[in-house]
């Protein structure tokens, strides 16, 4: 009896759980381009581009293998347009008799995956998707009653789980986070290296031209189209990396540098995300190199923390609080998404060169995305749900679980509280400080006041203000508003009104 295996876009791992015991002699494997995910936010036609690409040339390996594949691509005419009409489409021509799956990515799919039993007739069995580090499970036992759920203690715990950079039963160097000796602003005198650029092959040409026709119009640019789609050449790209970029990462993860997308972080993230990439995989190589004395320990430790911690809680957070989850707005926040996000045509010109660089590369770096538009959108007060469906368009390695706890809570603390401890709310000087974005813009970084006054400054005392009743009580935020009471009412009432007539210039999207 043929079962039919089903592997979503960003499940391409040869060991998927829905894949473990697959017959070649009967089974079908189901993998298929539909609209209704292309468009559910419009993606960047980067990562459409992307996906797709990867989706082919994961089909073709397959094959290779001696599967039998079903692959539907979005220019078949009789493609119905969305995963479950795909799901009943392939479940009637193959005669199957039950349906394997692998849980998804996103409380959507998920919610959609549990009606096509009903839909298609035949049982449907939803395998956890073992990919990641720390099952739903595991991260529920680990949040059980604490009262906080705090990265550091549960990065501690996955260290000690899976035996990664621990002397014995100690932190290897003593230390568990060397984040401190991370901070460092770009180097004036430093070319950083460039990761893998590949050259689209002919499976990846014809992608290119099916987005190109159907999705031209969405925000971004498809070419230069240079991202890895293959296993193999994902695995190059971040040979790559470890060889030219991580011995630096470290130093300069917070810099930002104009010109200068990826600076010395791997690009990785869309790989792993997809499949392509096994994450312990790629802890394991870069303890490898600490090891072996080649890469200093705030680099290797700086790098693991961003997959072993980061990674794994974020996703812990969006399974353990999910569907309530997005819908809560904490701070109130409710000013619509300006049009220039959608250009990138401001005079601030940090936001214009993150933007800018997130239309050209559908990729921005971590400090970007948190301390300038994260920034930005947090103490400027704009709608969670309208920023949430930006980054997760915009970014070629952004899918629910992953983007959600980072927009909502760790950038605008819309969760209340549950990610972070307090809003990641910064002036300008925080941007002047990490970047040379300040040397060129039109406003004045050290200015406050006055029509070229750095707006990031005013909003930022306006957010403190706004959200006095909210933030003042939390004991992580009293140094500024010790500063704020000692400016006193009129100083602060000035910068409210120039916040203000700044906030009054922005126009949403048409
Ligand atoms: P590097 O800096 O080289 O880091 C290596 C890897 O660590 C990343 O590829 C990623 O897998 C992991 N990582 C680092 N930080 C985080 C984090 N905060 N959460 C989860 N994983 C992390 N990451 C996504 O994968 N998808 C998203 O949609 C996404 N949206 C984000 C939105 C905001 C507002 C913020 C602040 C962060 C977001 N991140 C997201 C996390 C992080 O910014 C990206 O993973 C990273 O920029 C990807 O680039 P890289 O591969 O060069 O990462
Ligand atoms: C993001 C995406 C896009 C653009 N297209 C597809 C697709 O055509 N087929 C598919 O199976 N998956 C796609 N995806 C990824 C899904 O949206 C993804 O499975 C969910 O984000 C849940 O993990
Ligand atoms: Fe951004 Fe202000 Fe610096 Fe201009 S001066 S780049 S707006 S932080």
């Amino acid at each position: 009896m043929t079962v039919l295996r089903v592997v979503l876009g960003d499940q391409l791992t040869r060991s998927v759980a829905a894949l473990r015991d697959v017959d070649r002699s009967a089974d079908t494997v189901l993998i298929a381009e539909v609209t209704a995910e292309a468009t559910y936010v419009r993606h960047h036609p980067k990562k459409i581009a992307f996906l797709f690409a990867a989706m082919r040339h994961f089909a073709d390996a397959l094959r290779t293998e001696g599967l039998a594949v079903d692959y539907v691509t979005l220019d078949d005419p009789a493609n119905a347009g969305s995963l479950r009409d795909e799901v009943v489409r392939a479940v009637a021509r193959h005669g199957a008799s039950r349906i394997v799956c692998t849980f998804p990515g996103e409380w959507r799919v998920l919610d959609d995956m549990r009606g096509w039993e009903a839909a298609a007739g035949v049982p449907v069995e939803i395998r956890e998707d073992d990919r990641f580090l720390c099952s739903r499970a595991e991260f529920a036992a680990w949040a059980g009653d604490r009262r906080q759920l705090r990265m550091e203690y549960f990065y501690r715990e996955m260290r000690r789980r899976h035996r990664l950079l621990m002397d014995g039963d100690a932190p290897a160097g003593g230390q568990w986070n060397y984040d401190a000796e991370n901070r460092r602003p770009p180097p004036r005198d430093l070319v950083p290296p460039t990761p893998l650029r590949v050259t689209p092959d002919a499976t990846t040409a014809a992608v290119l031209d099916l987005v190109r026709g159907r999705f031209g119009n969405h925000f971004g640019d498809l070419e230069p189209f240079w991202f890895p789609v293959t296993r193999a050449d994902a695995e190059a790209a971040f040979e790559r990396f470890v060889e030219t970029a991580l011995p630096l990462f470290g130093d300069y993860q917070d810099a930002m540098k104009r010109g200068e997308p990826t600076l010395w972080h791997a690009v990785c993230g869309l790989h792993l995300n997809a499949g392509l990439l096994d994450p312990l995989a790629l802890c394991r190589r870069v303890e490898g190199e600490w090891r072996a004395g080649r890469v200093p320990l705030n680099a290797a430790e700086g790098f693991i923390r961003q997959i072993l911690g980061w990674r794994e809680y974020v996703r812990g957070i969006y399974w353990l609080k999910m569907p309530a989850y997005a819908t809560t707005n904490h701070l109130a926040a409710d000013r619509p998404l300006p049009d220039f996000w959608w250009t990138g045509e401001t005079d601030m010109a940090c936001l214009a060169e993150a933007i800018g660089q997130t239309k050209r590369e559908a990729y921005a770096h971590h400090i970007q995305r948190l301390m300038v538009t994260g920034n930005f959108a947090l103490i400027a007060g704009l709608r969670p749900a309208e920023v949430e469906a930006w980054y997760l368009a915009v970014y070629a390695d952004a899918y629910e679980w992953v983007e959600l706890p980072n927009v909502h809570g760790m950038v605008l603390f819309a969760d209340g509280g549950v990610l972070g401890s307090k809003p990641y709310a910064a002036s300008g000087k925080y941007i002047d400080r990490m970047s040379d974005y300040c040397d060129g813009c039109r406003y004045d970084v050290s200015a406050a006041l006055g029509p070229d006054a750095c707006p990031m400054n005013a909003l930022y005392w306006d957010f403190m203000a706004r959200n006095e009743g909210r933030l003042r009580g939390n004991p992580r935020l009293r140094n500024p508003y010790a500063t704020m009471d000692r400016m006193g009412p009129e100083r602060i009432a000035a910068l409210r009104a120039q916040a203000g007539r700044f906030l009054d210039t922005l126009t949403p999207r048409g």
